[in-house]
């Protein structure tokens, strides 16, 4: 369709304007708020990454693509979550050390939010002291989010943390981003992977047995 290719290609080419213009037309003319989200942001987002891997866009480049995105993420999470609805129970959840990327961890975080979880947002390059701070804090789940293979190992270094300090035992680990495998999660001790925002939730509901 015409008009999420328009989107998709605002976020390559990171024109934040023309990405929520074309946005906010899609929704007027009916469009789906996840098909807006998966056809045209995110797809768009993983043509960036490819440009990067090949050297044609360098950092500014995909700078410029996340603040597009970020932009028209406003605008979709109202839609994307559903008002507030029950408490299901409470996640801090943060990109750890080391590790700049927030798009996806977002992401989580409106449908965790829309499915009725109480966040915790504990930013971008989070110390393992945080989340244990988090656990200590009444925190049920620690859920941490990696973009990159030389950052992913710091989620082990988190729950080191937490078994030291010896709060392992209160709190459920989840762990995502797009390096993690089940594998990895299986390896370091978590509790709990997921591979997208959508199925965030299904295993959050899962580790505090609410349903799933
Ligand atoms: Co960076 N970056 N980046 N980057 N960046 C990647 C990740 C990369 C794959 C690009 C590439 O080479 N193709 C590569 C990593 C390679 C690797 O480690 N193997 C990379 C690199 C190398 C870097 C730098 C090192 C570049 C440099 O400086 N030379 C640098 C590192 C900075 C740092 O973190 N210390 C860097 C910087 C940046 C920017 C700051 C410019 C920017 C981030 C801006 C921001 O986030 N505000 C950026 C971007 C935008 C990307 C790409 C292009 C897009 C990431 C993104 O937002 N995707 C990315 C390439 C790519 O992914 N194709 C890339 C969209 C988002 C919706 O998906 O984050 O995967 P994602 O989240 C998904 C799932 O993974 C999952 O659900 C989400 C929704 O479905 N998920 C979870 C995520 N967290 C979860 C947690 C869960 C459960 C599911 O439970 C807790």
């Amino acid at each position: 369709m015409a008009l999420l290719e328009d989107i998709r290609q605002a976020v390559i080419d990171g024109n934040a304007k023309a990405t929520v213009q074309k946005v906010e037309e899609g929704l007027a003319a009916g469009l789906d708020a996840n098909r807006i989200l998966n056809d045209a942001l995110i797809s768009g987002m993983q043509e960036v990454g490819r440009l990067f891997e090949e050297g044609e866009y360098f950092v500014p480049e995909m700078l410029i693509a996340a603040r597009a995105m970020t932009a028209a993420l406003k605008i979709l999470r109202p839609l994307l979550a559903a008002q507030g609805v029950r408490a299901l129970g409470k996640i801090a959840i943060g990109t750890v050390q080391g590790d700049l990327h927030d798009i996806g961890k977002s992401l989580v975080i409106m449908m965790l939010e829309g499915a009725g979880f109480e966040i915790v947002d504990l930013g971008i390059d989070v110390p393992a002291e945080r989340f244990v701070e988090a656990a200590r804090g009444g925190a049920q789940i620690v859920a941490m989010s990696a973009l990159l293979t030389t950052t992913m190992t710091n989620m082990k270094t988190v729950i080191d943390a937490l078994k030291a300090e010896n709060v392992r035992d209160q709190v459920r680990v989840l762990i995502g981003g797009a390096p993690i495998t089940q594998s990895y999660a299986d390896e370091i001790g978590a509790d709990g992977y997921a591979p997208d925002a959508t199925s965030a939730v299904r295993v959050a509901q899962q580790l505090l047995g609410k349903a799933g």
